[in-house]
């Protein structure tokens, strides 16, 4: 007989929300853990099957927690910024804030219908203006430090769509959307200095308990090098060129210069007749993408440009050429190219027929002609002085003496670049900035005002948060973004002068990269957080989420924790001490759930025909945590019989007394459960709760004791059956106030057990027994072992010894 999940899941889940069951609490004396999802985008489609997947993760391992008597955190809220809510603004004309807050009321209730133990008086929305203000207020000290500041970067701008593209909207110099041409501009933005947070980034990701994965995609993003700087003289020119190297020590073979076509000096030292040929390579490559550009396989395209720099090793005159493979936002922008040690600079000289000359030699010998470049360590040869030197050795020799003359020095790069942070966009918080206006009437009334964007002035703190316009038309097409039209908001007097609002705004990450911070203490109006809060709750113990994060979110986020560490308002210098990836939930056939695909399955259904327990249960039952794994209805409707199983058992008359056979598959079932919610290995978990609801399904009474461990070891999988058979079985709500239960461990020694078999005491095979075997049979069991018999063919066994639980050993002759 099926349960009545609709009854009983409403029941427990008013239950809870009237006694605020779930309040987050510290209480003197006892641990803390704070427990922390990866909060949504609150998007018009609702919640997806993959949400439930890491969020009962998190919700089993806080229950387990607070019943083993640790105040735990576990807050949830909406990260509700975004382009989908502005395009619908576009399209429709309703307010991006009445589209999120009606898509935040449908996924509140979905995850209330789940029965997750969310302290929800903590719930946050980063589009709150309580909430708004301290993002900005994060922004102003990042200003204060000189970490916030603005720019003229080249961007995708698409004049036809009036808007700036991300890399990857644009093919071939057009948009993917509509075909239109797109070109590289310099615009103003912002950008956030996280280069000046690289090595504190990298260096500080060891101390954490995250995946390697993780953490090396991390280290790749950030791409330190080390090497040097080596200037160039140029040749009829003033000044040199300066290029970064990792390999100061293959100088001798530097036979040409490339200098990026983006590069500043690049048309300046190009020779007159060469300027045309030149500025239309420079065009060309102005229309690709950094990836189309240094792209390995691409064919190496370039033109000379008629300067020459002097090799300050050799004293030899190189020419300088512009190729699209060296890019202007790296290192110094030109390079020096090394044929010989290179692959890309080898595909170059012998497409355009330029010197290869080896500088490293792989066993100490001179190589007349090279095949393909020669990437590894070696000798220095040709090389003069420095002749015979290892790689390594040769590296440091070399900048010491560069840095001896003046004429190169140690350097470190990174590949991090500083984060743009400007979007031209109406849906974020406002950048809460402005600038001196020069104009003679009202520019709110469209008198031509200059505005001198050199002289950012900050809010004050106590103006904060500057809360967006109303607009009656979100659509993008100024450069400078929506905002510009909304002139009464952006032009305003003080002392009687004009000033100009900045009218980027900040992008989705912002909200996202404190959240956590803020749940610890959400409705302090005084603090952005208080010390108080921070040491009840911070850091995070655990934060699960999707591997999508690996790098942006996860990096951003470490960063701005880190200037606030600076600032003195954070303590730890990491927030994350322990990170999990689920795995992402795929359909049934293993594709990839969507919309087009129509495999998509609705959690709304599966928790009106199955309940939210049974969706609970299935998700953690699926497999590891970290896998990728399909959806199976069958294997939905095989848990939710378990779950019917545990209530025919529990509902029966239970007998007082307990055999021993149950009594030791309970204690084990208990030890199980903890261990393997402690390791996040919950799939294994409940099929040890299925093996010991099997046993007394068989018994008429099952044993009282039996049927109470086993629905506490269910509450944090199964909450609302857990507590409904709590009741039931004479206990008074809530189950989640009802200490873990124990297990003796006696009783959870294994009793097969592995032995190994020797043969004149070397190990030659295993067997398995029971813990007691007597000795006739271990014996047996050892002479007929696979791995002991071709030792003993043709020979006599003249003695057995036998140690119980250990081993047998056979002594043969
Ligand atoms: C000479 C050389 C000889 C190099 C050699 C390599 C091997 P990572 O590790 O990525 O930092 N490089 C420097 N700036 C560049 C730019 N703006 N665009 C494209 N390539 C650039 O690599 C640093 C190496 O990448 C530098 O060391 C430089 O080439 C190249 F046998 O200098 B090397």
């Amino acid at each position: 007989m099926p349960y009545d999940h609709h009854a009983i899941e409403a029941r427990w889940q008013r239950y809870w929300d009237e006694h605020a069951t779930f309040r987050a609490v510290r209480h003197a004396g006892r641990p803390k853990k704070y427990v922390l999802d990866m909060f949504p985008y609150p998007s018009g489609a609702g919640l997806h099957v993959g949400h439930p997947e890491g969020y009962t993760a998190t919700d089993i391992v806080s229950r387990h927690l607070r019943m083993r008597g640790v105040d735990v955190l576990h807050p949830m809220g909406w990260d509700a910024f975004g382009l989908p809510a502005e395009q619908h603004a576009i399209e429709t004309g309703t307010h991006p804030a009445v589209t999120t807050r009606e898509n935040i009321g449908v996924f509140r209730r979905q995850l209330k219908r789940l029965g997750f133990a969310y302290d929800w008086s903590r719930e946050i929305d980063t589009t709150d203006p309580a909430y708004v203000r301290w993002t900005q207020w994060i922004f102003l000290r990042l200003f204060e430090r000189g970490l916030a500041f603005q720019a003229e970067i080249p961007v995708n701008w698409c004049p036809a769509l009036g808007t700036v593209l991300a890399n990857e909207e644009v093919v071939d110099g057009k948009s993917e959307r509509g075909g239109h041409p797109v070109v590289r501009e310099p615009l103003r933005q912002w950008q956030l200095r996280i280069t000046a947070y690289a090595d504190r980034l990298a260096s500080d990701l060891g101390s954490l308990d995250w995946p390697e994965a993780t953490k090396a995609k991390q280290i790749e993003w950030i791409g330190r090098s080390e090497g040097a700087e080596v200037d160039f003289p140029l040749v009829g020119h003033p000044g040199a060129l300066t290029v970064f190297t990792t390999r100061p020590d293959t100088l001798f073979g530097a036979t040409y210069m490339v200098i990026a076509p983006d590069h500043p000096r690049t048309l300046e030292i190009t020779a007159p007749e060469l300027r045309s040929t030149v500025k239309e390579y420079v065009a060309a490559a102005a229309r690709k993408s950094d990836m189309e550009r240094t792209a390995v396989a691409k064919d190496k395209t370039g033109v000379f440009i008629g300067a020459f720099c002097t090799n300050p090793l050799t004293t030899k005159p190189i020419p300088v050429y512009t190729a699209d493979y060296v890019l202007g936002a790296y290192g110094t922008g030109a390079i020096m190219a090394v044929p010989a040690h290179d692959e890309r600079d080898f595909a170059f000289a012998t497409q355009m027929n330029l010197p290869i000359v080896e500088v490293v030699s792989p066993d100490g010998r001179l190589h007349d002609r090279l095949e393909a470049a020669f990437t590894g360590d070696g000798t220095a040869v040709r090389s003069g002085e420095f002749d015979g030197l290892a790689t390594p050795e040769m590296k440091r020799r070399i900048i010491d003496h560069l840095e001896a003359k003046g004429i190169g020095r140690r350097k470190v790069n990174y590949k991090l670049r500083d984060w743009v942070f400007s979007r031209q966009r109406y849906w974020g918080e406002p950048i809460p900035v402005y600038f001196p206006v020069d104009t003679a009437g009202d520019p709110r009334r469209g008198a031509p005002a200059t505005i001198d964007y050199t002289r950012p002035i900050p809010l004050a703190d106590a103006e904060l948060p500057l809360l967006l316009p109303a607009l009656e038309d979100y659509k993008p097409g100024d450069p400078q973004g929506p905002l510009a039209k909304a002139l009464d908001w952006r032009f305003f007097q003080k002392d009687g002068r004009w000033f100009a609002r900045e009218t980027n705004t900040m992008p989705q990450w912002a909200g996202s990269c404190w959240y956590y911070l803020r749940f610890v203490d959400p409705h302090d109006e005084r603090e952005i957080v208080s010390a108080k809060a921070y040491d009840d709750w911070m850091p995070i113990d655990l934060y699960v989420g999707g591997a999508e994060h690996t790098v942006l979110h996860l990096l951003y986020a470490r960063f701005w924790h880190k200037v606030l560490y600076d600032v003195g308002v954070v303590k730890d210098p990491e927030p994350f001490l322990k990170l999990v990836h689920q795995g992402m939930i795929l359909g049934e056939t293993g594709e990839k759930m969507s919309k087009s695909r129509g495999n998509v399955i609705n959690p709304d259904d599966v928790v009106h025909q199955a309940g939210a327990d049974a969706l609970r249960v299935y998700e953690m039952f699926m497999g590891p945590l970290e896998q990728v794994k399909p959806w199976q209805t069958a294997g939905l409707q095989g848990v939710r019989r378990f779950l019917d199983r545990v209530h025919v058992v529990a509902t029966r008359t239970a007998s007082n007394a307990i055999d021993d056979e149950t009594k030791r598959l309970v204690h084990r079932t208990v030890k199980k459960v903890t261990d393997d919610i402690a390791a996040m290995r919950f799939n294994t978990a409940v099929s040890a709760m299925m093996i010991l609801t099997n046993h007394l399904q068989a018994l008429d009474h099952p044993p009282r004791e039996a049927l109470e461990k086993l629905v506490l070891c269910l509450s944090p999988y199964a909450p609302h059956l857990a507590e409904e058979l709590w009741e039931r079985l004479g206990h008074t709500p809530s189950i989640a106030d009802h200490p873990w239960p124990t297990y003796d461990p006696a009783l959870c020694v294994d009793d097969q057990i592995e032995i190994a078999v020797q043969v004149n005491g070397r190990v030659r095979g295993r067997i398995t027994v029971a813990r007691d075997t007597p000795e006739a049979v271990a014996r047996d069991l050892a002479l007929g072992d696979e791995g002991a018999k071709p030792f003993l063919e043709g020979k006599t066994v003249k003695k057995i010894v036998y140690v119980p639980g250990r081993i047998v050993n056979l002594i043969v002759g």
